[in-house]
């Protein structure tokens, strides 16, 4: 039997030896290689903070002490020992273990993540509970290098320094982000690690030079003070040092040993503390360890070779995205792409290693990379900014206030809109429209298809001022692709289909749901118009008021939350308009979506054939068609 199946809780682990520490360690990497294999998920970030996590719930006693990740990601280890063993196998799955640490499934979750750089922060929190409580128990944030690029880290930092609190911060550092990591924090770790004078601890040093007769404590004293090179050259992780924490480190986070003894040092240190571990991501399972990007977030795999199973699929919208802001930077020298830490997830890679000079990957800054897309483009450049959905919830003051307000000519490229699938209420892209349709100034729009996506790309590059454009996370509908790009007429709908019962208005792929839906809908006598409304912003009024007026009846479908989506759009419309007596089905989600295929997802809510015929059983069409042509006219 294995060690893992007796560890119910972190008190179990601390009855093993060192030898079956090291057993359990590789029993967790197996079970979460063999899980991800068959259910994908974030194994390289996982496979580095074994010994990490063991060595945490070892010196440290959840739920009573708060330990709370960063992004979330690297938890698996952490929910195979604080009893959730059982589900694992469900971890991403519909109704399943998250993939993210959530209060609702434990205790020892004290805090639920999923976009990075906030754990200081909620640490900084806990802490001051905390004081404020008069409680005794021990605060950690475990954040990533990557995760340490972004803005709130910093803000954090700055906060916990001050407040002078006792919490500690677990610096990972693996030197990836999804991709290498960037920046000048970044280059500062790789220094810190690579020079073999910091491998003396700061305390080490004190304690030397405190031993050099007579003037050796005046010295230590001054180094403990001196903002000067002297300091520089001895004190290891200054900066930190600056920001008020006790830095330790950096240490060998695969040293089970190590880990435990500075952990316990940090544990009993008054104020911050800052332990840098340096560990390798993808640890212990080859094909990780030498591509920890592809491992990073992977889907299904075989466990044996590390080959990725892929689906034959039409071409991602991402991909399509990328290829042709490759193809408008050949043809326009001012077009630059910004990513903020996901060059690969964005589909930018291509547009990276083509036009270096002309890309940037900021970090995990999205605020950041907005303003400063606000900025090239008032320089004069054309920036694209590529970024999630989910994360763009990140920049929102500064695409209002930096790029809307100004006009500045910067095309805002809404990657992963919609739900995503596995990665659950964190990630899914469900906001977007409901968010930015309302700021002035900014073009928003949707193609039903990679085709006119590619032609969407061309009108908001061609375009001078503020663009939206969001697409979601899966394949292509494998449409064939036009050979030149054309403008699509800005705020003009395409009618696909005409009919006089009903009005069928999709946005983005939900086009396509909404034409299959009407030709059910046919069949059983009903007669739906479909309207590709392309731009959520501006509306096309004169197509709008036209079938509004027709029909009378309106179901619109969109892969947003219901609450100020498109069809809340629509019906402000109607409103504006004063067109009377129009019935209007609404098609969206009402809150926060779980975790789940997305298909399975818009199966559940309604955004599928079956979803559309409900809404239209709800208007009353569907009973009406055996009724009387006079009750149906009526729309009785
Ligand atoms: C605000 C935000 N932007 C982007 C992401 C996507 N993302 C998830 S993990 C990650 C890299 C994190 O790197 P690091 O903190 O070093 O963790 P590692 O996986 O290397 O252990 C990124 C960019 C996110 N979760 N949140």
């Amino acid at each position: 039997m294995r060690l893992l199946e007796n560890i119910h809780a972190p008190k179990d682990l601390r009855r093993l030896n060192l030898n079956q520490l090291n057993r359990l360690a590789q029993e967790i990497r197996q079970e979460m290689i063999d899980v991800v294999s068959k259910n994908g998920g974030h194994l390289a970030s996982n496979l580095g903070v074994v010994e990490l996590t063991l060595a945490l719930h070892r010196t440290f006693d959840s739920p009573r002490d708060k330990i709370i990740w960063d992004v979330g990601h690297q938890t698996y280890i952490h929910k195979l020992i604080t009893g959730r063993l059982d589900r694992f196998k469900t971890i991403r799955q519909y109704q399943g273990l998250s993939g993210f640490p959530k209060r609702t499934e434990s205790d020892c979750d004290c805090f639920g993540v999923g976009h990075s750089s906030t754990s200081i922060s909620a640490a900084v929190g806990f802490a001051k509970a905390r004081d404020v409580l008069g409680e005794a128990h021990n605060v950690v944030a475990v954040i990533g290098d990557g995760a340490m690029t972004g803005g709130m880290a910093y803000e954090a930092l700055n906060h916990a320094g001050h407040s002078e609190t006792n919490m500690i911060v677990i610096l990972n550092d693996n030197e990836m982000s999804i991709s290498p990591n960037v920046g000048a924090m970044s280059s500062y770790l790789s220094r810190l690690r690579a020079d073999p004078r910091y491998d003396k601890r700061k305390e080490d040093i004190e304690y030397l030079l405190k031993r050099i007769p007579v003037i050796g404590k005046k010295v230590a004293k001054l180094v403990a003070k001196a903002k000067d090179s002297l300091k520089y050259l001895l004190v290891p992780g200054l900066i930190f040092e600056e920001l008020g924490f006790t830095y330790l480190g950096p240490i060998d986070g695969h040293d089970q040993v190590m880990l435990e003894q500075i952990l316990n040092q940090a544990k009993h240190k008054k104020g911050p503390v800052l332990v840098h571990v340096v560990t390798r991501k993808g640890k212990g399972y080859k094909p990780a360890e030498e591509n920890p990007d592809i491992f990073h977030g992977v889907g299904p795999f075989d466990r044996e070779t590390g080959k990725i199973i892929k689906k034959v699929a039409p071409p991602t919208y991402t991909t399509v995205f990328g290829e042709t802001l490759c193809a408008l930077a050949t043809l326009d020298s001012k077009v630059v792409a910004i990513s903020a830490a996901m060059p690969a997830g964005t589909g930018l890679k291509a547009f990276a290693s083509q036009f270096p000079d002309r890309f940037f990957d900021v970090g995990i800054a999205e605020q950041h990379a907005v303003t400063f897309a606000a900025g090239l483009s008032f320089g004069g450049l054309k920036p694209v900014v590529a970024i999630y959905s989910t994360f763009y919830q990140r920049a929102y003051d500064q695409v209002l206030h930096d790029v809307c307000l100004q006009k500045a000519n910067v095309v805002l490229a809404i990657d992963r809109a919609g739900v995503v699938g596995d990665d659950g209420p964190t990630h899914h892209g469900v906001f977007d429209i409901s968010i930015f349709r309302v700021i002035p100034n900014l073009i928003f729009m949707a193609p039903k298809d990679e085709n006119e996506l590619q032609h969407m790309l061309f009108t908001a590059v061609k375009h001078n001022g503020p663009v939206a454009l969001r697409y979601p996370r899966s394949a292509g509908q494998g449409v064939l692709m036009d050979k030149e790009f054309k403008e699509i007429p800005i705020g003009k709908a395409e009618i696909l289909r005409e009919g006089k019962d009903v009005t069928l208005i999709g946005v983005g792929p939900m086009v396509h749901t909404c034409l299959q839906a009407a030709q059910v809908l046919s069949d059983r006598g009903v007669e739906a118009a479909v309207i590709n409304l392309r731009y959520i912003n501006p509306l096309d009024r004169e197509v709008l008021s036209h079938y509004a007026k027709l029909t009378k009846k309106i179901i619109t479908i969109e892969d947003n939350v219901l609450k100020g989506g498109m069809g809340s759009a629509i019906l402000e419309f109607i409103e504006e308009e004063g067109i009377s007596g129009v019935a209007l089905e609404r098609i969206g989600y009402d809150g926060f979506v779980d975790q789940g295929s997305i298909a399975k997802l818009h199966a559940v809510h309604g955004l599928s054939v079956e979803g559309i015929i409900q809404a239209a059983e709800r208007l009353r069409l569907l009973r009406l068609v055996a009724g009387s042509q006079n009750d149906r006219l009526m729309g009785k």
